[in-house]
């Protein structure tokens, strides 16, 4: 066993009840590494919940979820800390969560982002930006520990962390070795019925409408391509990102972003939601996204950030609100465009520190 799983296995070993929170969008390798921690924290003696502080938005995602039998409950921003002795955060940079850090403490916080400045401990605390998903490195820990876990229930989190590697990696063209070695251990227990048949699931007509928005709305600025696409309920956010990964294919430019206002009318929610996507390996777009705001990031060729809007779900005037929303959102976009030459210059700056290092430390 490795010195990584040993760790794992006396951080998870020190709790009884471990409560999983999936914090940004409950994306398939979000989903899949939860419910394989789930796995492994029940075989080493912790009983473990799964909640989502979101909901799920894609029709795959949902079936997903339903053919799997995942255990999440979604859309839960409200939950009882007396009943869990700590809490766990998979594929997400930050381990901080409302209303939870500070009360009981994180026992593992395991993510493939760059990483994130905060003082929160973690009693297991892996990142490897080096992994193109959570969900491998999860993989790669369950190889290790060789947990025993019942035929049906190695079957289910194999297919899990199959679409959940293939998913974050855009179908293996961004998988690394990491993911390979996963793949490598993973794919003698997966169910490939499964994973055909959610990836047979269409595009909702929502994601095409808003699709054909995107095209009829971009603007090209310096090799970037940028679109708004209105506002969209918060049942379609995850189009955002689809639309964003479908301009990308078609390859006239080498950066994309996309960004749309999501709204939940029934709790007077409005959040301004940017999805980023690159075929530049060294564009570092987790701090072009930091500098427009601290809530986003991302890692290599995808990103995300959101800005809350709550306040204007008063406006009257949609029209006039959303033309408001889209010029600061280009200008702002554009702005870290032009700024690019110095962010460009840290990430260079970053890599030969990093690369010093370790030189010193081997
Ligand atoms: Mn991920």
């Amino acid at each position: 066993m490795s010195s990584l799983s040993e760790s794992l296995e006396s951080a998870v070993k020190k709790h009884k009840r471990i409560l999983v929170v999936i914090k940004g969008s409950p994306d398939p390798d979000a989903i899949a590494s939860a419910f394989a921690f789930k796995a492994v924290s029940e075989f080493l003696g912790a009983e473990t919940d799964l909640i989502s502080l979101k909901n799920l938005s894609l029709p795959q995602n949902r079936e997903f979820v339903r053919l799997l039998d995942i255990p999440v409950s979604f859309d839960r921003d409200e939950v009882d800390i007396r009943d869990y002795d700590a809490y766990a955060v998979l594929d997400n940079q930050s381990a901080s969560v409302e209303r939870i850090t500070g009360k009981i403490p994180c026992v593992v916080h395991i993510d493939h982002h760059e990483p994130f400045e905060e003082d929160i401990t973690a009693d297991f605390k892996y990142i490897n930006q080096d992994a193109g998903s959570t969900s491998s490195m999860m993989a790669l820990l369950i190889r290790d520990l060789k947990p025993i876990l019942d035929p049906d229930t190695m079957k289910k989190i194999a297919t899990a962390l199959v679409y959940g590697i293939q998913t974050d990696t855009d179908k293996y063209s961004y998988a690394t070795k990491i993911d390979y070695d996963a793949l490598r251990y993973i794919s003698a227990y997966y169910d490939s019925g499964i994973i055909n048949r959610i990836s047979e699931i269409p595009l909702s007509e929502t994601t095409i409408r808003l699709l054909n928005e995107a095209i009829h709305n971009q603007t090209e600025y310096k090799g970037w391509l940028v679109s708004g696409i209105g506002f969209l309920d918060s049942s379609a956010r995850d189009s955002i990102p689809i639309i964003a990964d479908f301009l990308l294919k078609r390859g006239e430019q080498n950066t994309v972003v996309v960004f749309g206002v999501v709204e939940d009318h029934d709790k007077k929610k409005m959040m301004l939601d940017a999805s980023f996507r690159s075929t530049e390996e060294h564009l570092n777009l987790d701090d072009i996204i930091k500098e427009i705001t601290p809530e986003g990031g991302g890692r290599k060729y995808k990103g995300a950030f959101q800005i809350n809007l709550d306040f204007f779900s008063y406006c009257p005037e949609r029209v006039l609100l959303w033309d408001i929303v889209k010029l600061t959102a280009i200008e702002r976009i554009k702005n870290r465009r032009d700024g690019l030459y110095i962010t460009e210059l840290k990430g260079v700056y970053k890599r030969l520190r990093k690369s010093l290092r370790d030189f010193f430390s081997s």
